[in-house]
C-alpha cells in the first residue's frame, strides 16, 4: 500500500476544494486533493455563472485573478420581467458601487486547476472509493484507490469539499448532523446556446407560463433557463419548443430580443434547499455543496462555497501559524451564519419568481403583489441588491 502524508487532505476538485488548496498553498500549507472524476469532466461541468465581488477578490488572493479580471463581465444591474414588462434593478446605485461578475464556473475551475498544477500542487484525479477514517483522532486518514492500487493519505485535517453527493458528509454518523431540507415542486431546463444573449444584463422573468432566466457566457453565448416540472423528459423539448417557450415568457414586447443559435447543451436541474449542521466533525470540515445547497435563482451556490473556504483557510492559517484553534472551533458557527442568510435569500427569490409553489389562489395573488411591490419600492429593491451582490464575509 502506497502511503502519503499531507497537512490538509481535500476531497473534491470543485470550486471549494481547488480554491482552498490555492489559499493554503499561498501561505505555505501543504494539501493533496482527491477527485473521483477526470480533469476533462471536472473542467467541462457547466454550472454557475455569477460571481460576487468578494468571490472575485478571493480568486485574486488565491493568485488566479488575472483571467477573470480580463474576461469577466462586470454587471451593475439585473432586470426583472413581470408578465412581459421589464424593470431594471440598479445594483451599483443601490449598494454604493458594488457589482457582480459574469464568468462561468467552468472557467473558474480551469483557472484554479491550471494554477495548482503549474505551482507543483497535487490533484489525484480518478481517485476511487475515497473513505475518510479516524476523524476523532489527531491523525485522520483518507483511504482511496488509484491506478488499481489501494492508497492511504495521512492528514492533520480533512476538508470535505466533495459536493452534495460526496462521501464526506455521508460517512458521518446520522446522529452527528441535523439536516434541514426543502424540495421545490419545479426544476430548470437549461440550455447553452451559440447565440448572443437577449440583453446585456441578466433577465429574471416571472410569467404566467412560468419562470425563465436569460443569462450568458461571455463573449458569445447565451445561458437560458425555463421553469419546468422535476419529471420533465428532455425528449419532449426539442430546440424549437425551447426557443418558443423562452420567447413566450419574455412577453410580446420583448420576444424579438431573443436570438436563436445552435444549442450546445441541454439539461434539467432540480431545485433544492439543504443545510447539514454542524460543518465540523472531529478533524473533518465540510465546505460548499457538501454541506449546503441553494436553488440557483439567487446565484449563490458557488459564492457560498467560496465564503466557506475563506473562513476555513483563515482558521487553518491561525492553527498553523500561531497554534490558535479559536477559528477552527468557531468555523461551523461563523460559516453557517452567512450560509443561512443566503439560504433565506435563495428561497425568497425562488418562491417569489416561480409559478406553482402556491397552495391556492390567495398565495398566487400574494406572490404577484410581492413582485409588484419589489419593483415599485427603492427600499425593497435595495434589500434584493444588497443580497444579490453578496453580504459581507
Ligand atoms: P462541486 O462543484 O459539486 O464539486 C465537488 C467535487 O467533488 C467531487 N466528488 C468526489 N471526489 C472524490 N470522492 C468522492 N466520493 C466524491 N464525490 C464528489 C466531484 O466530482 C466534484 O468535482 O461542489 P463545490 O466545490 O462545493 O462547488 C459548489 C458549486 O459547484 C455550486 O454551488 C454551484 O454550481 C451552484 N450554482 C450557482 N452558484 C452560483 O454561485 N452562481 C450561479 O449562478 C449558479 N448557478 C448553480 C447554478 C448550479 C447549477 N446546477 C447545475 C446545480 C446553475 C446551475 C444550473
Ligand atoms: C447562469 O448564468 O448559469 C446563472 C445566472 C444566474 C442565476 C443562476 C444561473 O441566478
Amino acid at each position: 500500500m502506497a502511503d502519503k502524508r499531507t497537512q490538509v487532505g481535500i476531497v473534491g476538485a470543485g470550486p471549494a476544494g481547488l480554491l482552498l488548496a490555492q489559499l493554503l498553498m499561498a501561505r505555505g500549507i501543504d494539501s493533496v486533493i482527491l477527485e473521483q472524476r477526470d480533469r476533462a469532466y471536472v473542467e467541462g461541468r457547466i454550472r454557475a455563472g455569477v460571481l460576487e465581488q468578494g468571490t472575485v477578490g478571493l480568486l485574486a488572493e488565491a493568485g488566479v485573478g488575472a483571467r477573470v479580471a480580463a474576461e469577466g463581465q462586470a454587471h451593475g444591474g439585473i432586470e426583472i420581467s413581470l408578465a412581459g414588462k421589464r424593470t431594471r434593478i440598479d445594483l451599483e446605485d443601490l449598494t454604493s458601487g458594488k457589482a457582480v461578475t459574469v464568468y462561468g464556473q467552468t472557467e473558474v475551475v480551469k483557472d484554479l486547476i491550471q494554477a495548482r498544477l503549474a505551482a507543483g500542487g497535487e490533484i489525484v484525479f480518478e481517485a476511487g472509493d475515497v473513505t475518510p477514517v479516524d476523524l476523532d483522532t489527531n491523525r485522520p486518514r483518507l483511504l482511496y484507490t488509484h491506478d488499481g492500487e489501494t492508497r492511504e493519505l495521512h492528514c492533520d485535517f480533512i476538508a470535505g469539499c466533495d459536493g452534495y453527493h460526496g462521501v464526506c458528509r455521508a460517512s458521518l454518523p446520522g446522529s452527528a448532523l441535523k439536516l434541514y431540507e426543502r424540495n421545490y415542486p419545479y426544476a430548470w431546463l437549461g440550455i447553452l446556446a451559440e447565440a448572443p444573449p437577449p440583453s446585456e444584463e441578466l433577465i429574471y422573468a416571472s410569467h404566467p407560463r412560468g419562470f425563465a432566466l436569460f443569462s450568458m457566457r461571455p463573449p458569445t453565448r447565451s445561458r437560458l433557463y425555463l421553469q419546468c416540472t422535476p419529471d420533465t423528459d428532455l425528449a419532449d423539448w426539442p430546440d424549437a419548443r425551447v426557443w418558443d417557450e423562452l420567447r413566450a415568457r419574455l412577453g410580446p414586447d420583448d420576444a424579438d430580443m431573443l436570438r436563436e443559435g445552435p444549442v450546445l447543451e441541454k439539461s434539467i436541474t432540480p431545485m433544492r434547499s439543504f443545510v447539514a449542521e454542524p460543518l465540523r466533525h472531529g478533524r473533518l470540515f465540510l465546505a460548499g455543496d457538501a454541506a449546503h445547497i441553494v436553488p440557483p435563482t439567487g446565484a449563490k451556490g458557488l459564492n457560498l462555497a467560496a465564503s466557506d473556504v475563506r473562513y476555513l483557510s483563515w482558521a487553518l492559517f491561525d492553527h498553523y501559524e500561531n497554534g490558535d484553534a479559536h477559528r477552527l472551533d468557531s468555523y461551523s458557527e461563523t460559516a453557517l451564519s452567512r450560509v443561512w442568510k443566503a439560504e433565506r435569500f435563495s428561497w425568497w427569490m425562488t418562491s417569489m419568481l416561480h409559478k406553482s409553489g402556491e397552495v391556492d389562489d390567495f398565495d398566487a395573488r400574494i406572490r404577484i403583489a410581492e413582485l409588484e411591490y419589489l419593483l415599485s419600492s427603492r427600499a425593497a429593491m435595495t434589500v434584493l441588491a444588497e443580497n444579490y451582490v453578496g453580504l459581507p464575509f
